[in-house]
């Protein structure tokens, strides 16, 4: 196993782990994006917990804020905040509610969890670093429900307008939406054309793929005038193959016979991640 492929085999056990101690929680789209966390913390993306303060370091914004969870593993696996920390998810007095809170989470450059905000946001941040003449990258993850939200393509617009060639919008497509699939409740239509035709380089890679999603970040980040958006073929709840079949696993509150699956399922991933260490 190559250490990005055990890197995201960390970040979901741990997110397992931590909505396992919460009792509930956004199991499913914070399952999706494990394998792009992993390319972008453990290889692309230049960041450290030394450096967060970095104004040239690069920049991420969780769109999809309710993903919370996976970013919060993939922050304590680089160090930005101890184990612990994850046991108090969105518990009274955490430093972790559900959604990021920048005030009080180290490495969290935007709150986000009111879909279509975090995009935008990512499009400021990305034209104040082209202002401030800083080389670095904005990345962002947005959900393919969430692109049901006028005020994304509003963004899309504008970072298209600005040539901002240095965002990089990833669109989590597992798919899915809260309560039922994105395309009975408001057809996405084509991702990528529709990306292409609002000024964006566009492309579609398999999410679970961590090969995939890193030769297309080595792609975008040789574009010169547009922004890029990297459309991810995933499915919601990825990589837990029980979760993965129900058929509504945005939110869940486990009864006990699920419960026991989810530790299972956390015993599987240590077992795994044991005999690759
Ligand atoms: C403005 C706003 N409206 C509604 C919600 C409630 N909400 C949270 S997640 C979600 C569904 C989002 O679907 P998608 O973007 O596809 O997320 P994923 O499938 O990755 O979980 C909704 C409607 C919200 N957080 N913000
Ligand atoms: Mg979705």
């Amino acid at each position: 196993m190559d250490n990005l492929q055990l890197f995201s085999k960390k970040i979901r056990y741990y997110t397992l782990k931590e909505l396992y101690c919460m009792g509930f929680g956004h199991y499913g789209g914070s399952l999706s994006i494990v394998e792009t966390l992993a390319v972008l913390y453990g290889d692309k993306m230049n960041v450290s917990a030394a450096t967060k303060n970095d104004p040239n370091r690069d920049y991420f914004v969780l769109s999809k804020g309710h993903a919370g969870p996976s970013l919060y593993a993939t922050l304590f696996l680089k160090g930005y905040f101890e184990e612990d920390w994850l046991y108090t998810l969105n518990k009274n007095g955490t430093n972790l509610p559900s959604h990021p809170d920048r005030n009080k989470i180290p490495g969290v450059d935007m709150t986000t969890g009111s879909l279509g905000q975090g995009i935008s946001a990512a499009t400021g941040i990305a034209l104040g670093n082209r202002f401030a003449e800083r080389d670095n990258y904005t990345y962002c993850i947005v959900g393919d429900g969430e692109l049901n939200e006028g005020q994304c393509w509003e963004a899309i617009q504008m970072a298209a307008h600005h040539q901002l060639n240095k965002l990089i919008v990833f669109v989590d497509d597992n798919k899915m939406q809260l309560d039922g699939p994105t395309s009975d409740i408001s057809r996405t239509f084509d991702f990528v054309e529709k990306f292409k035709a609002f000024g964006f380089e566009s492309e579609r890679v398999d999410g679970a793929s961590i090969e995939e999603i890193s030769a297309a970040v080595e792609r975008a980040k040789k574009s010169t005038e547009k922004p890029v958006a990297i459309v991810l073929d995933t499915i919601k709840g990825q990589g837990i193959p029980f979760i993965e079949q129900m058929d509504n696993n945005h939110h869940l509150r486990p009864d006990e016979e699920t419960k026991e699956a989810v530790r299972l399922a956390i015993e599987e991933l240590e077992k795994e991640i044991e005999v690759a260490l």
